[in-house]
Formats: structure tokens, C-alpha cells, sequence
């Protein structure tokens, strides 16, 4: 029978680093997931609690306070104690690919360090759940979601971000670029006209301060 993955992202320790453990979080749950975030600063028994209260098939651990050698260690022990070894203990992190290796010969499965891809996470854990009850009871991804279900946030099947921004002239800086634009041409002209009005003595440094003004003007329409 298909049903959700269950899903439990902890965060043991002091660790306040949520980020990561938000974002993958999102991404399994994106990914048709069941998925339950303890917040931050549980103990290994309070997720372990939570692991059999839930009745989860995954315990996905963050750590970035450098004691997941203590921390991944205490949750499969207290797991063991529990009974529900059988369930993945997966996660990531600041962890070293030796603690990793280490950890994989204690039973926790694989680790994803910094700049791990979502989708592998994703993967992994559908591989995982398809080897223990079997492909036919692995439900199937659900269908990317639309820019507007989403309420405005970006995703990789909203539209770009250039495509969706308001035309250049209703923006209030645009808008307030164009008016110091106006400004200082409207200003460069009075110069010029007095420039050519005034005796042959005071037209050199005004002609210098019109090509200051001017080549401002030309500096700020570049960066606009
Ligand atoms: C942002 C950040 C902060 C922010 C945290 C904001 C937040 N709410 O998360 C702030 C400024 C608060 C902070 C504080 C500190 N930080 Co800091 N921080 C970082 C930084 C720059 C980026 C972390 C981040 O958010 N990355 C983006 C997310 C998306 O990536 P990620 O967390 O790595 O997650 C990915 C993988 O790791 C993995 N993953 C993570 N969790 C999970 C969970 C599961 C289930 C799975 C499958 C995968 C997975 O998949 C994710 C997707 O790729 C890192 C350096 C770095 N480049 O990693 C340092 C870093 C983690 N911080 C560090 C330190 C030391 C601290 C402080 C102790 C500094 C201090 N002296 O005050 C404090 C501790 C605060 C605390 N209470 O714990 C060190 C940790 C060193 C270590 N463990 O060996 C790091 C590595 C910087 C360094 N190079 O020294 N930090």
C-alpha cells in the first residue's frame, strides 16, 4: 500500500543553525513528504520520543555544532533501546567525511555536508524507502507546483525573476533616477546658456564645472 514517507527533522544540542535543517525540511515536504521539524535545541531522547510517538520511517538529524561524534551515537543508541533501529537515521551538516565514514559503520546512514543538492537528499530517502517496503509502495513524486500556489515564492518552476518585475517606468527609483536625470540636464542647459552669455574670463571654469556635471550624468545613466 502507498502511503507518505514519514518524515522527522531534529535539531540536537545547541546548535542554532536552523537553516539548513528549514530548507531540507521544505524540500522533502515539497517532495510529498510527511514531515515534522522539532525546532531547535532537543535533547536525543526528546527526538527519539518524538521519532516513535510519530511513528516516522526516517530520523534526519542536523548538526553544525561540531558534536555530531556524540550526537548521531546517542540518537541510535536510544533508538536501539526503542526499538526502531529498523528506521533511517540520516542527516547533515559540518561534519568531516572521516566522522561520516566512522558513523556509517555504527549504522547511520548516509550524511550530506554544505552544498549538498535537495534533490539527492530527496532521492536518497525514496531509495531507501523503496529498498525496505519495496518500489510499488513508493508514492509517486507529486507534480512541480505553480509560481502561484506558492504564494510568490521562487522555486525552480516559478518564472524568472526579471519577468515578474514591474516595467522599469513604475518603479518609484526608476522614477526618481529619471527626475535627477531631468534635473541635471535641465541644470547642464542653464550653465551652457550662461556660459555663452557671460565675458570670455568666466567661461573656462564654468565650462570645467559643466563637464564635471556632465560626465556624473553619464557615470550615473551607466549604473542605472
Ligand atoms: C549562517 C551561519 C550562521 C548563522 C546561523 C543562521 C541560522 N539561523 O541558521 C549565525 C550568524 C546565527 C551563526 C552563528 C554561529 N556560527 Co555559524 N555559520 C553560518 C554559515 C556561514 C552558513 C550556514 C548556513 O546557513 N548554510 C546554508 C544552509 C542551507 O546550508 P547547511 O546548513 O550547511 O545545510 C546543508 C547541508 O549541510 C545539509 N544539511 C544540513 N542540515 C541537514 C539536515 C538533514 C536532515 C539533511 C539530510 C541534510 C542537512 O543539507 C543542506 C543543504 O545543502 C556557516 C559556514 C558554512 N559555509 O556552512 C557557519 C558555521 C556553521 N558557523 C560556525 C560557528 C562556529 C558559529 C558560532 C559558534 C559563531 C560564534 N562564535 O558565535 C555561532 C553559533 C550560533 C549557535 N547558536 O549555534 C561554524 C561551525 C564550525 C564547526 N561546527 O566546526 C561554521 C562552519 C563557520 C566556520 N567555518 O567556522 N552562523
Amino acid at each position: 500500500m502507498q502511503r507518505k514517507i514519514r518524515v522527522l527533522v531534529g535539531k540536537p544540542g545547541l546548535d542554532g543553525h536552523d537553516r539548513g535543517a528549514k530548507v531540507v525540511a521544505a524540500a522533502l515536504r515539497d517532495a510529498g513528504m510527511e514531515v515534522i521539524y522539532t525546532g531547535l535545541h532537543q535533547t536525543a531522547e526528546q527526538i527519539v520520543e518524538a521519532a516513535v510517538q510519530e511513528d516516522v520511517d526516517v530520523v534526519a538529524l542536523s548538526i553544525l555544532s561540531g558534536a555530531h561524534m556524540t550526537l548521531f551515537p546517542e540518537v541510535r543508541e536510544l533508538m536501539r533501546e526503542r526499538g526502531i533501529d529498523d528506521k533511517l537515521l540520516t542527516g547533515g551538516g559540518i561534519i568531516p567525511p572521516e566522522d561520516m565514514n566512522t558513523l556509517a559503520q555504527d549504522g547511520v546512514g548516509r550524511l550530506f555536508g554544505p552544498g549538498s543538492s535537495t534533490r539527492d537528499i530527496i532521492d536518497y530517502v525514496r531509495e531507501w524507502y523503496a529498498a525496505k517496503h519495496g518500489a510499488d509502495a513508493l508514492p509517486p513524486l507529486p507534480a512541480p507546483r505553480a509560481a502561484s500556489e506558492l504564494g510568490g515564492v521562487a522555486t525552480a518552476v516559478a518564472p524568472p525573476r526579471r519577468a515578474a518585475a514591474k516595467p522599469v517606468a513604475s518603479r518609484p527609483r526608476a522614477r526618481a533616477q529619471a527626475r535627477t536625470k531631468a534635473a541635471v540636464a535641465k541644470r547642464a542647459a542653464r550653465t551652457n546658456g550662461a556660459a555663452k552669455r557671460a565675458p570670455a574670463r568666466a567661461a573656462k571654469p564654468r565650462a570645467r564645472a559643466t563637464s564635471r556635471t556632465s560626465s556624473k550624468s553619464r557615470r550615473g545613466t551607466r549604473r542605472g
